[in-house]
């Protein structure tokens, strides 16, 4: 798993000076070497932070470490990166709790339940706080090791290619491609949707090929991965916010010698923090630069969403399935639920 390189390599080079060779000095000098696979677009804010982390762990380790950065579902889909990081095959993974993660941790998706974070203010001390705490210790039981600083991804709004979503009636029937987590399924049921389970890798041939009408991520990926060009109308429901876990597969985070993992996790919380302030400004200009592609805006009323949600036994269901420790956290953190 860790590649540890022969060091003749590095005597041979030894006296490069022009910065290309040196990088490629630091490289075959590097003990080890983890890979990172996730999801999102090479534009993305998560992996232009991650990739600058990985630079400062190589020269913090004095080359000793190497991160490779795989975005953009380079490695496979969600499912298959899961997998992989769980034998072992791949050291590291981005993940929403909400997304595959939570078929392995259901735990892990408590905080995309609908309409609970009025603001990033609350997501981020609930997250930072003991509920984030809780998430992490359920996560850790599964052999995956979650650094401390979640990324974040946004809150998520409803696209189609249809028709906007005005009230929770024009939920009804709509063929919407949802991730591969259980979560997502049930609200878009207790919508009435009809909901499609389909990796993000997947996503744009989907609404392309109308498989679904309708999918719902944030700005900031309808914007990176282009899906205003197969989506038509954006209808700001808010309806859930979603953040990664930066996960470390336990053997091989293990292996890495206790100064090495020091440098990695204050790299990648660091840059995790950094990312958050990224997302929150450009959030700002997202909207106007995606009316600019021709996406077609519309505000609705929330309130008769979440009501919806609460008539279709939505909170009651998934409180018996969190389980009353997890539920208390959430309520002590954003207020009563319902
Ligand atoms: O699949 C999605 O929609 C994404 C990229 O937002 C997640 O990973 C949850």
């Amino acid at each position: 798993m860790n590649n540890r390189r022969r060091h003749f390599t590095v005597a041979a080079l030894a006296g490069a000076t022009t910065l290309a060779l040196g990088t490629r000095l630091a490289r075959a000098e590097a003990q080890y070497t983890f890979r990172i696979g996730f999801n999102l677009p090479e534009s993305h804010a998560m992996t232009v932070r991650i990739k600058e982390a990985a630079a400062k762990i190589l020269e913090q380790t004095g080359g000793r470490m190497e991160l490779r950065v795989f975005p953009n579902n380079q490695l496979g889909g969600d499912t298959d990166m899961l997998s992989q990081v769980r034998s072992g095959g791949l050291e590291m993974f981005m993940n929403s709790g909400i997304n595959v993660l939570s078929t392995l941790v259901p735990q892990a998706s408590i905080y995309g339940l609908g309409f609970i974070f009025p603001d990033y203010a609350t997501v981020w001390k609930t997250m930072d706080g003991e509920l984030g705490a809780y998430l992490r210790a359920q996560i850790l039981k599964v052999g995956l090791v979650p650094m401390d600083k979640m990324w974040d991804n946004g809150f998520r709004n409803v696209t189609t290619s249809t028709k906007p979503i005005v009230t929770p009636a024009d939920l009804k029937g709509l063929k919407i491609r949802v991730p591969v987590g259980p979560l997502w399924t049930s609200m878009f049921k207790a919508f009435g949707s009809a909901p499609a389970s389909i990796n993000f890798s997947e996503i744009y041939s989907a609404l392309q090929t109308k498989v679904v009408d309708g999918q719902e991520t944030p700005l900031a990926l309808i914007y990176t991965a282009n899906l205003f060009e197969v989506q038509k109308y954006c209808s700001l429901t808010n309806h859930m916010w979603d953040g990664y876990f930066c996960l470390a597969n336990k053997r091989a985070w293990d292996q890495l010698p206790a100064d090495i993992r020091d440098v990695m996790a204050r790299n990648l919380n660091a840059a995790a923090l950094l990312e958050r302030e990224d997302l929150a400004t450009a959030n700002l200009s997202y909207q106007k630069q995606l009316a600019a592609k021709g996406l077609v805006f519309n505000q609705p009323a929330i309130p008769p969403f979440k009501e919806a949600l609460k008539e279709a036994g939505f909170y009651r269901e998934w409180r018996t399935k969190y389980g009353e420790e997890a539920w208390a956290l959430l309520e002590k953190s954003v207020g009563k639920l319902g």
